[in-house]
């Protein structure tokens, strides 16, 4: 299938449009500041010379500054026309850093700004750990997204002549090491989609195929810890030095971290990870990753990546392994609200059926990554369960990582919280906030996709677009999603044209009804693909989604509707899973709802029970949190209990939370 790019798309849809507003006039201007304040943006300046100071900030802060352009690129290209906002200042913003960065890029493409300051003599040198070439991926990427954005060279540049020293290094030098953490494999195929440049393709790929093949990995490991904790060491030495000489240096003070259980293990399950390989994804090749294990966001972009390689190759081998690893991660190492990584300090997965909805890590990015990796998925395959894993995965696990201002946001995020969580306005490791903007503002690209006379339609975002279909179509989609399961889509061919258009029926759809001008449409359910009989652990099966074909000559003007049946359904986890007997999690729609103290006073969240005989009922309260529905039912001892959809809690102060409620 081919994707669209977010220009080819107009959102205007009564739930995205708002949000995509705060993200484009609130958040990208927040992250620029807190970029600004924290020294992100300041370590390009001393890197390349400009200005005197202490470069700041994790080995890995360039690629925070990275996401920030490549959400910048797309607000600014989606917006420029009709902005209500100050687009001229983002403008600037924007082509100032990306001077910045053409400035403070070495001649020969080398950007990073830990060794550039700290360690000018030193390259390449720690690859697993100090995120080097992550820090170029993200930077290329970014690039890639400005250039699609606004049709301008002047990023695009910075990202060959990057990518062009990596080829000389890594594919045509004798550099045979990859990356620690996953990122640069999807830079380069993206880089390689717009130039055509073979060498990127295959260095994206040898980066890939080198995983798990660097033995003995423990002892690899074990010694760039060492180094790590040796340049660290000097690095901190370096700060106290300038600290001493320049008492007046405000460095920017972070907020509190929230308060997070970690379990006594952790740690070392982190270390036993690590040494292993796992954490890393280091562990065995790429063929043979069919369990998700480690790091949640190295897993979701290293299975992002392999899908896009796989659309070069079409290797069966890695598309079933893809598969597999899919299927491992949704029936048992998935929360219900689609959230991935069960384990802190890990950042990752657990074993199987390990999702304890208290330490629940989470983290947004991971979420985000998994809407990559789907997205390539049923561009490879066609299968719905993709894209509706990506539906799930956008209203639940990654929307609740940024707050209703634009300007607060969550890292990780627990189904069950007694306190202690507030919405931050930026991290220790602010790696979140960009990433969610950037996918949010280039939202449009994962709505429709198409082959020939084929269109699909993944997601029921209110939008106009125009489709490439064996001749150009127009399309008009209105939608009241998540509320509302009412869709209506007009269809503009030029003229008469015979094509399908694949619906997506959605998995939690209850009954649903399709009529062509009016006509009910007779619906009937294709084969689907064989798969494991396995149920997911969490309740939630995107596998009982499919796509339905509506296959006939489209005059323009022609109108679909569809209108699903958004009931309410109560969930209940696998036995399998610790704690969760006798609970259940109410979702409607593609949306998880869950109890907040600050809507239920007078109830203990976590210790009452829901009375199953008295009805749920469904209101929409337009003065709760910027406008919502809610749910109300009634405790066994007869208090009145609502429920807020779950990516809009901890928007209020500190509460207490649950997704998983006693029966
Ligand atoms: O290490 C870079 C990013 O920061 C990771 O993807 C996140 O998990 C956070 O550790
Ligand atoms: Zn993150």
């Amino acid at each position: 299938m081919n994707k669209l790019i977010p220009r080819q798309v107009l959102i205007q849809d009564s739930f995205w449009s708002h949000r995509l507003r705060i993200n484009a006039e609130k958040a990208i201007f927040h992250q620029w500041q807190m970029l600004e304040s924290s020294g992100c943006i300041d370590n390009f300046r001393i890197a390349c010379g400009e200005q005197e100071g202490f470069r700041e900030g994790w080995f890995f802060a360039d690629s925070d500054a990275y996401k920030w352009l490549d959400a910048a690129a797309w607000v600014y290209a989606l917006n420029v026309q009709h902005s209500t906002f100050d687009i001229r200042s983002l403008k600037s913003h924007m082509d100032d850093f990306i001077a910045l960065l053409a400035r403070t890029q070495m001649k020969d493409g080398y950007l990073f700004t830990y060794n550039q300051v700290h360690f000018p003599d030193s390259r390449w040198d720690n690859l697993m750990i100090e995120h080097e070439l992550y820090c170029h991926g993200h930077l290329i990427e970014a690039c890639v997204s400005h250039y699609e954005a606004t049709g301008e060279a002047s990023a695009l540049n910075i990202a060959r002549r990057a990518a062009d020293l990596l080829v000389m290094e890594f594919l045509e030098g004798t550099l045979g090491r990859t990356s620690g953490h996953e990122e640069i494999e999807i830079a380069l195929l993206r880089l390689y989609q717009v130039t055509g440049r073979w060498h990127y393709l295959e260095l994206a790929r040898q980066f890939l195929e080198l995983r798990g093949r660097i033995h003995p990995f423990s002892a690899l490991i074990f010694l760039q810890n060492e180094r790590v904790n040796v340049r660290n060491q000097i690095v901190k030495a370096m700060r106290q030095v300038y600290l001493d000489d320049h008492p007046d240096y405000a460095s920017f003070q972070l907020p509190a971290n929230n308060h997070a259980i970690i379990p006594r293990t952790a740690r070392l399950r982190w270390q036993l990870s690590a040494l292993s390989g796992k954490y890393f994804q280091m562990h065995t090749p790429i063929r043979k990753q069919t369990v998700p294990v480690g790091h949640a966001v190295r897993f979701t972009y290293l299975e992002t990546a392999l899908a896009m390689l796989y659309r070069q190759d079409a290797d069966p081998t890695l598309l079933s392994t893809l598969q597999k690893a899919w299927e491992r991660m949704v029936t048992r190492r998935m929360y219900i609200t689609g959230g991935i990584g069960s384990l802190p300090e890990l950042e990752g997965f657990g074993r199987d059926y390990e999702l304890d909805p208290e330490i629940a890590y989470a983290e947004t990015c991971a979420a985000l990554g998994s809407l990559f990796w789907n997205w390539e998925m049923v561009l490879i395959t066609g299968d719905a369960c993709y894209s509706d894993l990506f539906e799930w995965q956008l209203y639940n696990a990654a929307a609740v990582g940024m707050g209703l201002g634009g300007d607060t946001y969550l890292y990780n995020n627990p189904l069950l919280s007694r306190g202690g969580i507030m919405r931050r306005v930026w991290f220790q490791v602010p790696c979140c906030p960009s990433n969610l903007s950037r996918t949010w503002a280039s939202l449009g690209k994962y709505i429709f996709s198409s082959q020939a006379n084929q269109l699909w339609v993944h997601q029921y975002i209110g939008c106009q677009a125009e489709i490439n279909l064996d001749s150009p179509v127009k399309i008009d989609l209105q939608s009241g999603f998540p509320w509302d399961g009412k869709v209506r889509i007009v269809l503009y061919p030029a003229s008469v044209m015979d094509f399908t258009v694949h619906l997506r029926i959605p998995s939690w759809a209850g009954d649903f009804h399709v009529c062509i001008n009016g006509d009910p449409f007779p619906t009937q359910q294709p084969g689907s693909p064989s798969r494991s009989k396995e149920t997911p652990a969490s309740g939630y099966d995107p596998r009982l989604a499919w796509f339905l074909p509506i296959r006939r000559v489209w005059s323009p003007g022609d109108i679909l509707e569809v209108e699903f049946d958004l009931q309410f359904t109560l969930r209940r986890a696998s036995p399998r899973l610790r704690g969760h007997q006798n609970k259940i999690a109410l979702t409607r729609g593609p949306l998880v709802f869950c109890l907040e103290s600050k809507d239920n006073p007078g109830v203990d969240i976590l210790a009452d029970c829901l009375d199953l005989q008295h009805p749920l009922s469904l209101s929409n309260n337009p003065a709760l949190l910027g406008g919502t529905d809610v749910i109300t039912g009634r405790t066994t001892s007869g208090k009145d209990i609502t429920f807020i959809p779950y990516f809009l809690w901890a928007n209020r102060g500190e509460s207490q939370m649950t997704v998983w409620v006693n029966v």
